[in-house]
């Protein structure tokens, strides 16, 4: 029986197997991709092993534990596999979510077979953790709307095939008057550049020029966009926590082998009691969010209530653990942790981020706290 506190036996074996392929079939492809682009053959690579179809199964729900685990497992043995995969489930899910038949049976089996790249593009310059403030203008035109405006830190732009966009259709304020888009990549006035990021990432703005978009484009109900973008993070934010989990098992499992093999001082690292304390706390804390990370994602596959809170809480633990135990394990290493191309030297570039998107850390403690005077 699957509990949130152990794995089941075919958890482990999945997770096991997971890393087996992250190793061996996607780390060759992830090196041979372009730094800050979007790496197709890895995408078209997580299609072929199936991946893509146990985040987004034919006839069933997204499972989140099923997310964390994948999630998870690739981030072990590589991070850019594992964001490659969180990304097409991010922007895909709005359509998986709230789609019509029309738009999901479209877009989720490309997106499934690798062969279709999605970005969810909710972020703007003016408008990040608070997200009920943006301003991409929906003006009505005909039946539907052209879209004008611009935005930023989206994952996966400008290359993506399909964009879950957040625009603003009506006078109302804040959230209620939001409204989300299914955009293809390919619409006419879209475009956009890339960003150079700490930790090579595929990512870039969208630029918006009058941009034609429809009612068969619209995913969910006008001026429903806001409560789409939310629902969705409430799924994704423990996979943030699970990928930051799978970085801080890497990191640990790298400074368990180096105290155990250094030699100073006349014996092995772990000697010293400053190093074990410090491998021990890093173990601690780790599986401590790992198990926050569990709960939180069996709590949503249970549709269990204070789902938000949950998600949060699982997040802001989970990557400020991961911040820390990494840090730890580059302080157990010494200068060669931080020689470029050295795993931590990697680990400690890519663990920066989750901190900050899909909600800042300062974000999950304000929705945790809403939650307490609900
Ligand atoms: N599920 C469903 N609906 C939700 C929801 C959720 N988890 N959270 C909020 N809503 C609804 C609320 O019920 C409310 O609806 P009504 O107006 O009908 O009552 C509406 O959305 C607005 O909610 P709220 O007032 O809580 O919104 P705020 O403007 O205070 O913003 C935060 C809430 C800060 C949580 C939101 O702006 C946020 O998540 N910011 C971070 C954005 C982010 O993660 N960006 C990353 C992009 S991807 S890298």
């Amino acid at each position: 029986m699957t509990t949130p506190f152990a794995l089941d036996a075919e958890q482990r074996a999945w997770c096991a197997e997971l890393r087996g392929l992250a190793a061996e079939r996607l780390r060759p492809l992830a090196e041979r991709g372009e730094p800050g682009r979007v790496n197709r053959p890895l995408v078209e690579a997580l299609g072929e092993l199936g991946l893509l179809a146990r985040l987004f199964p034919a006839d069933a729900p997204v499972r989140a534990m099923e997310l964390c685990l994948l999630r998870e497992s690739l981030a072990r043995e590589c991070t850019e596999a594992e964001t490659a995969l969180a990304l097409q489930g991010l922007g895909a899910y709005p359509v998986a979510q709230s789609g019509t038949p029309a738009q999901r049976s479209r877009w989720l089996p490309e997106v499934v077979a690798g062969r279709a790249v999605a970005a969810f593009a909710l972020s703007e310059p003016e408008a990040g953790s608070d997200a009920a403030a943006l301003r991409l203008r929906a003006e009505p035109d005909g039946d539907g709307w052209r879209l004008s405006g611009g935005k930023t830190w989206i994952s996966n732009a400008p290359e993506a095939d399909l964009c879950t966009v957040f625009a603003r259709t009506g006078e109302a304020p804040g959230a209620r008057g939001v409204t989300a888009f299914l955009v293809p990549g390919d619409r006419a006035g879209l475009s956009g550049d890339h960003l150079d990021m700490l930790s090579p990432h595929p990512i870039g703005s969208l630029t918006f020029d009058a941009v034609p978009v429809g009612p068969a484009d619209v995913l969910g109900e006008v001026g429903g966009g806001f409560r789409v973008a939310m629902r969705t993070l409430d799924l994704f934010r423990p996979s943030v926590g699970a990928f930051a989990v799978g970085m801080a098992r890497s990191a640990l499992a790298a400074a368990v082998a180096h105290a155990g093999r250094r030699r100073a001082f006349g014996g092995p690292l772990k000697d010293l009691q400053a190093v074990s304390h410090q491998l021990a706390e890093m173990a601690t804390r780790t599986e401590a969010a790992a198990l926050l990370v569990y709960a939180a994602a069996s709590a949503y596959d249970a549709g269990e209530p204070g789902i938000a809170g949950r998600a949060a809480m699982a997040k802001l633990l989970a990557t400020e653990t991961a911040q820390y135990v990494v840090d730890a394990a580059v302080q157990i290493h010494g200068a060669r942790a931080l020689q470029r191309g050295h795993l931590l030297e990697h680990l400690y570039r890519e663990v920066r981020a989750p901190r900050v998107y899909e909600g800042a850390t300062e974000v999950q403690r304000t929705i945790i706290a809403k939650e307490l005077y609900r």
